[in-house]
């Protein structure tokens, strides 16, 4: 069995004039293929066919023998997690319920939304921006590569690829402002409120599945 590269949710040009059609083409279709193709090739010897994504990240974090299988399976999950954080008009403030757990946890909306530009820009070279859920508390955290929220134990809400190759084409080395456009323009609040309401659900246990990479179905959350 092995890994597909799962379609984007929405089209190519469906984030314009935000992301443009060519970064989103040549995102999906070179570095997320490639992580896909790479993840593949790392398994074909070994005797993990049957695991899921999550369960190879799990497995593989932090053994150095097994480097090349947890970026390739981290980097297929964050991206398949990162094209369904956007949305075609979405943005802005989030529903009611996030709203104020924002309020509670951060102050308010506007110094959430600094928070995560400035862990954006603060994060020295590759790598992601989250909004996760860590015991029962919403905190802001940047992660190198391709590490993820999943081998910390917390729930994965919201991620922002800060990797030169999310931006570059668009808004050349001004990072910051393409958080700010994602914050203000793509962000797909009704996606972070289900894995808000995952999180609440599963309580500590990180709400792990999102991804249809697997050849066999399986379920969105
Ligand atoms: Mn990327």
């Amino acid at each position: 069995m092995t890994f597909e590269l799962p379609e984007l949710p929405y089209s190519y040009d469906a984030l314009e004039p935000y992301v443009s059609a060519q970064t989103l083409t040549v995102h999906h279709r070179k570095h997320h293929k490639a992580y896909v193709a790479g993840l593949n090739r790392a398994l074909a010897e070994g005797e993990e066919k049957d695991l899921s994504l999550e369960e190879l990240i799990q497995r593989s974090a932090g053994k150095e023998l097994e480097r090349s299988i947890f970026n390739a399976a981290a980097q297929s999950w964050n991206h398949d997690f990162f094209w369904r954080c956007m949305s075609p008009g979405g943005g802005g403030r989030p529903g009611d319920q996030i709203a104020r757990q924002i309020d509670a946890d951060f102050g308010d909306f506007s110094t959430f939304r600094h928070k995560f530009i400035n862990t954006a820009t603060g994060q020295f070279g590759s790598g992601w921006v989250w909004l996760v859920m860590d015991r029962g508390r919403l905190e802001v955290t940047a992660t190198p590569n391709a590490e993820l929220p999943l081998i910390h134990g917390q729930h994965a809400l919201l991620t922002c690829d800060v990797w030169e190759h999310a931006y570059y084409l668009d808004y050349k080395n001004e990072r910051d402002k393409f958080v700010a456009v994602f914050l203000d323009t793509l962000v797909n609040w009704d996606f972070v409120a289900e894995r808000f309401t995952l999180a609440h659900r599963t309580g500590n246990v990180p709400a792990g599945r999102v991804t249809t990479a697997r050849v066999t179905q399986e379920p969105l959350l």
